[in-house]
């Protein structure tokens, strides 16, 4: 019997743990944490699951080739060479006749192939790529780059400039559960230790609320009109740095005079808060400084998610909370350099800007990507610029807003490639369907962590069947439609990636990460030369804006401001007559990432159907009983979800699973419209500058659902 140990990288979430994987004969029989990397040997459930996943008997095997109608479930299986000559042809044909603007090319949320994803689409002249990004991370990063010059602010938890934060605020983030977004869990639970004021701002009790110095159960969507009390106290007060601000930012005298209106007591009635709570949260944080903020992605999925995340980042300004030693960091990448490189090497010129779907409405998201409800809205009436659709992993049918105007609208497109590693909901409904791998069966490259690290995912066994990694799917459709941006082969591609670092993919899948950590990172950029000579951020005035200079010639209020969501109590009081309760959707499972693994047996047996939380009085007042199915509906449509009775959750709120269906439930909709919040929520509203739909802040009624219903 042979048996080695191989060390590798987890995606099957953002978090990018280190693991050791056992193999004996060829088999993989025990996966477990790798102490000597940066995640020190933790792991969750979906990781350690991942043997159940790769020997799935319903893994996708071969390319396959649309053989009935459209989502009949009639299928004929092809070579590689002849799905990659379909492609190519149906690619080829489209950039003629409609230019290559009439492609798309769309994932879900990271999963460490981004950078592919992105060139790819650029390499072949369009910029229509269709990600989860403007409701998940991409708005955090386009404001934190125009106010503060620099895209991206993490929280200094490690401790490496010699201090923790002493306040942190979990700001509609659950860190423990979601490692996402480039932050970790590891390390934020680690700096728990050091904390002295710990503030949850969550319409919901999570696991860190109940040892939080203050937890604010703050109405969902009115984010911003807490974070602008915040500032109007930390002014009036006179707790602001003086010395950052006065030296630093632009634009404090238009803020202090534009927070006036926000008083604690007016914040109060918009956020469900106490006056006193806002008061104190605002003190604590000015106070007890370094101070940083977790920014969830519950603020991104808000339609006024670009204003509430500018006033957060204005409550990080006045408290000097930037560069900080245990404040929020723009981190120096490892010796590889950023790897959007990859992609950035690529230009968008002006012809593919022109093309992007939805880019003369939404001018922040759409300088690079397309505005996903805008490509569906065009699908609908039939005026589509997109033609052909080249979707490797995510489901958008799940995850946009407005299930049933995203079901018409994709069954439109004239032709549809979707690569997975199992027969959902998309695959169902495409002409072509490819075969991936996962990431225990591929030599790559991940970065999904604060820019200051990459890692290694090696393949530890082969794909089933005959199934690619992605990078391969990427390389070889780009060596037809656009060979002069491709590569011989991965490893080459992999080499290419890791020529700054002066290193060969053999080596650096040796090394497992390569990381700039500890005192290799530089704090106070800003008083050094670093973006600036004689010091200053990277931005139009050299400061950072707390009045935005860049909105500003955009058209866009350069101040930050609070608006009712699209639909709540105070902006459609009519509405809130027939549905009375708020309905919030970002609730993640621990077992669950997005729509993936309700069809992994370890992990279904923890929870087998959505559930929404809601409180005991609540219920009552419905005839709802803990365990009940129970209807949730909206002015959209109707859904069924298990009740589970919550008395952490804020009365006139209910919040249900979202990115749900049912595998085992027969195509080609697997069930995705019985449970999915997305029937109810609306692709109506809009943030203005990303095109973000409100998707934490509805209104909605509930009942009970009698079983069978
Ligand atoms: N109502 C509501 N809607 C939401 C959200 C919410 O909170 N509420 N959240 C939003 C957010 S933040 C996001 S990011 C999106 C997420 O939405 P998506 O990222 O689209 O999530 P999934 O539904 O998990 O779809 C992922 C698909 O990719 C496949 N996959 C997984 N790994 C790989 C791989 O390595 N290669 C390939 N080729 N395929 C792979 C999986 O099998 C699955 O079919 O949903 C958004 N929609
Ligand atoms: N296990 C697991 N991990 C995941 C995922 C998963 O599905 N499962 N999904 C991944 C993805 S794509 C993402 S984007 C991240 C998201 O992960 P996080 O950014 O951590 O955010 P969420 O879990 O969506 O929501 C966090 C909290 O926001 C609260 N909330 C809802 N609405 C509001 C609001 O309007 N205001 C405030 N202040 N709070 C609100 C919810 O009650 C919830 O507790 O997680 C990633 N990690
Ligand atoms: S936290 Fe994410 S990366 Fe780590 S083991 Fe779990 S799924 Fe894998
Ligand atoms: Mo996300």
């Amino acid at each position: 019997m042979t048996k080695n140990i191989v060390k590798t990288t987890c995606k099957s979430c953002h978090g990018g743990c280190g693991v050791l994987v056992t193999v004996e004969d060829g088999v993989i029989t025990h996966i477990e944490g790798n102490p000597d990397t940066p995640t020190r040997g933790t792991m969750c459930s979906k990781g350690l699951s991942s043997i159940q996943h790769i020997n799935h008997p319903d893994r996708l095997l071969y390319p396959l080739k649309r053989a009935g109608k459209r989502g009949e479930g009639k299928w004929e299986r092809i070579s590689w060479d002849k799905a990659l000559d379909i492609i190519e042809t149906k690619m080829k044909d489209s950039i003629a006749r409609y230019g290559a603007s009439s492609i798309a090319v769309s994932q879900g949320t990271g999963r460490g192939y981004n950078e592919y994803t992105h060139r790819f689409a650029r390499s072949i002249g369009t910029a229509n790529i269709i990600t989860p990004g403007y409701v998940c991370h991409s708005p955090r990063l386009g404001l934190y780059g125009l106010v503060t010059g620099n895209g991206r602010l993490y929280c200094d938890y490690h401790g490496w400039g010699g201090e923790y934060p002493k306040t942190s605020i979990s700001w509609a983030k659950q860190l423990e559960i979601s490692s996402a977004d480039s932050e970790m869990a590891v390390w934020f639970l680690e700096s728990l230790k050091h904390v002295k004021n710990l503030i949850v701002i969550d319409p919901r009790e999570t696991a860190l609320s109940s040892r939080a110095t203050l937890w604010l159960q703050i109405r969902p969507g009115t984010d911003a009109a807490l974070a602008l009390a915040m500032i109007n106290v930390i002014i009036n007060e006179g707790l602001w740095d003086k010395e950052f601000v006065d030296k630093w930012t632009y634009g404090f005298d238009k803020l202090k005079e534009r927070v006036q209106e926000y008083t604690p007591e007016r914040a109060a009635k918009i956020t469900w808060l106490k006056a006193d709570d806002i008061v104190k949260a605002a003190r604590l944080f000015a106070i007890d400084t370094p101070g940083c903020i977790q920014f969830g992605s519950s603020l991104e999925r808000q339609a006024n998610c670009g204003q509430t995340l500018r006033a957060v980042i204005c409550l990080l300004g006045v408290t000097g909370n930037i560069e900080r030693p245990g404040s929020m960091m723009s981190w120096m990448p490892p010796a590889s350099g950023l790897r959007e490189d990859f992609f950035t090497e690529i230009p968008i010129t002006d012809e593919m800007r022109k093309g992007i779907v939805g880019a003369g409405d939404f001018r922040m998201g759409a300088a690079r990507t397309a505005h996903s409800d805008s490509v569906i809205k065009q699908l609908l009436k039939g005026d589509s610029i997109i033609k052909v659709w080249f979707s490797v992993g995510g489901q958008q049918i799940i995850h946009l807003a407005n299930t049933t105007e995203v079901i018409k609208g994709l069954n439109n497109v004239e032709f549809l490639i979707h690569a997975d590693q199992f027969m959902g909901p998309m695959a169902e409904i495409a002409d072509i369907v490819l075969p991936a791998a996962h990431w225990l069966e591929i030599d790559d490259i991940y970065d999904m962590h604060p820019r200051f690290m990459i890692e290694a995912h090696n393949k530890v066994v082969d794909p089933p069947g005959e199934a690619w990694q992605d990078s391969k799917i990427f390389n070889e459709i780009g060596k037809r439609v656009a060979p002069q941006y491709w590569f011989e082969n991965v490893e080459k591609m992999l080499d290419y990636q890791l020529r700054k670092a002066n290193i060969t993919w053999k080596q650096f899948s040796e090394m497992g990460f390569l990381a700039r950590m500890g005192k290799d990172q530089i704090y106070y950029k800003y008083k050094t030369d670093f973006w600036r000579k004689g010091g200053g951020f990277p931005t139009p005035t050299g400061k950072m804006e707390l009045y935005s200079t860049v909105l500003e010639k955009l058209g866009y209020d350069p101040l930050p401001y609070f608006r009712e969501p699209g639909e709540s109590p105070y902006s459609t009081p009519e509405l809130a007559k027939e549905y009375p309760l708020i309905l919030s959707t970002g609730y993640r499972q621990p077992f669950y990432f997005l729509s993936q693994y309700r069809n992994i047996p370890w992990l279904r047996s923890f929870q087998q159907d959505p559930t929404m939380q809601i409180h005991p009085d609540t219920a009552r007042k419905y005839g709802i009983e803990d365990g009940d199915w129970a209807w949730i509906e909206s002015p959209r449509g109707k859904i069924k979800q298990r009740a589970r009775l919550f008395p952490g959750i804020h009365p006139g709120v209910v919040m249900a699973t979202a990115n749900c269906f049912y595998p085992e439930d027969p195509g080609p909709l697997h069930g995705l419209t019985r449970s999915n919040p997305n029937v109810l929520t609306s692709n109506n509203h809009f943030d203005p500058m990303y095109g973000s739909p409100d998707l934490t802040a509805l209104l909605c009624k509930v009942s009970r659902a009698p079983d069978g219903d």
